[in-house]
């Protein structure tokens, strides 16, 4: 399969690359050098292109991935942790600004799915916990860092990690700090397909526009309904934005505002009342 990648113009990104093929957005982290660890401005290149992606209603899904094929990303960036608080940027300013990404993950409307090939570490693997889908190329190796480098997360990192291979499993990833193959993680759950590395981005795209052909709305919808328990209120506000999205849409919805911007009383009589 020959996939066309056509960098999206306008942005001057140092630390990601910013392309689209028909319907589908790539963002890669840059880094080889570093196994594509990030630092403060790599999250903040991601977000924006991200957010863009979001507007860009030529897209459909969003792929993440990182540069090469010997990591997915190895998490922060440890020669920028500074010493108070989080992650140097260059103007000094210390930021965990990795948590703000995981939010933007799951909180984009659109299916998100993470291409990973080698390390997906730290981090980096959180990021890839927070994608939509993963698949995963047979040279992948996951695993988590924290209690070895003196640091943890105890979000998602834990708690999503907890719902997705179970509570013992997530434990024995944290306490252990092992790395696991591929096919662990596969039977773990932990992620979606393991495929030979160089069928990975063939079977990325493939499982891409399956998720094209189905419906944005009902994909939109039940991603936030897989997020809304463990993210609680601000879930259900999520689910509940959805609702209002699509009453607004209805005639129902506009007579309300219909009525108000006519100076007159709503009458919603002709609406069914369903049971
Ligand atoms: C990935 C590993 C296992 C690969 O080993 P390998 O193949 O032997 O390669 P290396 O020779 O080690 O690496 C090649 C070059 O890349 C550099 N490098 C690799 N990873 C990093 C990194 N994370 N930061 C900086 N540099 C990195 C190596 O130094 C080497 O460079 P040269 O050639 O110049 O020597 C192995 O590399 C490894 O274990 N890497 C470190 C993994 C790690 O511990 N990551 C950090 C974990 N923590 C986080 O990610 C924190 C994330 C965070 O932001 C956060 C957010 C919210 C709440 C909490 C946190 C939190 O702090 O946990």
């Amino acid at each position: 399969m020959n996939v066309v990648w056509t960098p999206i113009e306008g942005f001057a990104f140092t630390d990601i690359l910013y392309d689209r093929t028909e319907g589908i957005a790539r963002i890669t982290l840059n880094r080889p050098q570093v196994h594509n660890a990030f630092r403060p401005e790599t999250l903040e290149e991601v977000m924006r292109a991200l957010r863009h992606a979001r507007f860009d209603s030529s897209v459909g899904v969003v792929i993440l991935t990182g540069a090469g094929t010997k990591a997915f990303c190895s998490g922060g960036d440890q020669s920028v942790r500074g010493d108070d608080g989080g992650y140097k940027d260059e103007a000094g300013v210390h930021h965990l600004n990795a948590l703000d990404l995981q939010r933007e993950i799951r909180t984009c409307p659109k299916p998100i799915v993470a291409m990973v090939a080698g390390w997906s570490i730290g981090g980096g693997n959180v990021l890839q916990l927070l994608c939509d889908i993963t698949i995963a190329a047979d040279n992948a190796r996951f695993g988590q860092t924290g209690p070895k480098v003196g640091s943890f997360d105890a979000g998602f990192g834990a708690g999503l990690l907890a719902r997705t291979i179970g509570v013992k499993k997530a434990k024995e990833v944290w306490f252990l700090c092992r790395q696991y193959d591929a096919q662990e993680a596969l039977e773990m759950g932990w992620i979606n397909a393991v495929v030979p590395l160089d069928r990975l981005e063939e079977e990325t795209i493939a499982w891409c526009r399956r998720m094209l052909e189905l419906s944005p709305t009902a994909l939109r919808i039940l991603k936030t309904a897989f997020n809304a328990d463990s993210d609680g209120l601000a879930g259900v506000q999520e689910l509940a934005g959805n609702a209002t999205a699509l009453f607004y849409m209805t005639d129902e919805g506009q007579e309300g505002r219909n009525a108000f911007l006519e100076k007159r009383a709503p009458d919603f009589s002709k609406f069914p009342r369903r049971p």
